[in-house]
């Protein structure tokens, strides 16, 4: 099927040096990489890899929000929580769409979201305990995932990079729609005040992890970064992300929960303290504290959507079969 499928036995490419040079030079030509054309399989497995995993991360990650839709606190919250929600799973058709471009199969990917095979974001590994979540994973989650995924709008593989411009501008909504709501709770009463501080401490680091691990043990980022999959490294984002959150916490009212944030004149942004790497790979390596319960939740969802696969297939075939009687 791929021309450019040129691998081994033992998994390892074969691609001619001429061919990897050709493909380099359009992808420093700034050319869009498209389905049809030859790539290297290596190119080809990180994207596999990176969307799957990001679609896989917004179908799981609507569950910490699900929770709370039929107890949000008003016609309106509800409302805006919903369509939030809804929104998400719009972004992992999108993109498990972009990923089977690249000849994988919804099953397959499905098959290794269930297994643990296939990673999602590790920040869903964590409960919402309060109706403050909400805001705060709007603002914070939200946040963190459009500073990642703006520059993904320039990605060199077309139909990753086109899905990113509709999943942004809606994730820019949810990002205002959460930083909204920890409005009225920081300008509410002190309860509600120290509702949304006490979500803020719980999210604030977990949020700093989403970007990945720091560039020096980033396995993928050097690779990523010359095929322009990745425009910034993991360590720019997240610097990106604290330079931006911290005016809006102080605006709130509300205190991050890191004592050694402070502005640094020289680098022209924070400093901040360390981060527990050793929590991030537990997270990562399934042992957060949700990782169960997430994974039971989309087996069952899987299994009982099976009857719901089976019927469209079976409705499609009947009308490709009346289609060609007619013809
Ligand atoms: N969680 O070498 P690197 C959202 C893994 S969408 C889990 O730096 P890379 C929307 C990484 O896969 C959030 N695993 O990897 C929303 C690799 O393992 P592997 C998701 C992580 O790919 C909002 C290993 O560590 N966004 O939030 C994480 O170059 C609100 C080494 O790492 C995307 O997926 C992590 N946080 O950089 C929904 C964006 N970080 O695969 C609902 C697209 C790293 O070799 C509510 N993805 N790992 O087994 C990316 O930009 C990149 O894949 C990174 C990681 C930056 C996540």
């Amino acid at each position: 099927m791929y021309s450019q499928g040129l691998i081994g036995a033992d998994g390892r490419t074969t691609e001619s040096e001429e061919f990897l040079a050709r493909f380099q030079a359009r992808i420093d030509a700034e050319e869009k990489i498209e389905p049809t054309d030859a790539m290297p399989e290596g190119y080809r497995r990180t994207l596999v890899r990176q969307i799957g995993q990001h679609a896989h991360s917004e179908i799981v990650g609507m569950l910490p929000e699900g929770n709370w839709i039929t107890r949000a606190p008003s016609l309106r919250r509800k409302a805006a929580l919903l369509a939030k929600v809804q929104d998400e799973g719009g972004h992992g058709l999108y993109l498990y769409c972009a990923a089977e471009t690249l000849g994988v199969s919804r099953e397959e990917m499905t098959e290794e979201l269930l297994t643990g095979k296939a990673k999602y974001s590790s920040i869903f590994n964590y409960p919402t305990l309060s109706w403050a979540d909400i805001g705060i994973i709007g603002w914070l989650v939200d946040g963190a995932a459009i500073m990642n995924q703006i520059p993904l709008c320039r990605c060199s593989y077309g139909p990753y990079a086109r899905a990113m411009i509709r999943v942004c501008k809606e994730e820019s909504f949810h990002q205002r729609q959460g930083y909204e709501l920890c409005m009225s709770l920081a300008f509410g009463t002190p309860e509600q005040k120290a509702m949304v501080q006490d979500a803020l401490n719980r999210w604030w680091w977990p949020s700093i992890m989403m970007f990945g691990p720091h560039d020096a043990d980033s396995q993928h980022s050097d690779q990523s970064m010359a095929w322009k999959i990745k425009r910034f490294s993991n360590d720019e984002l997240r610097q990106k992300f604290i330079d931006a959150t911290v005016p809006q916490a102080e605006y709130l009212g509300l205190t991050l929960p890191d004592p050694d944030l402070k502005w640094n004149e020289e680098k022209g942004g924070y400093d901040h303290g360390p981060i527990d790497w050793s929590e991030f790979w537990r997270v990562v390596k399934g042992q957060g504290p949700m990782a169960r319960d997430r994974i039971k939740a989309r087996k069952k969802a899987w299994d009982e959507g099976a009857w719901v696969r089976e019927a469209a297939l079976a409705h499609a075939e009947k009308r490709r079969a009346r289609k060609m009687a007619a013809e």
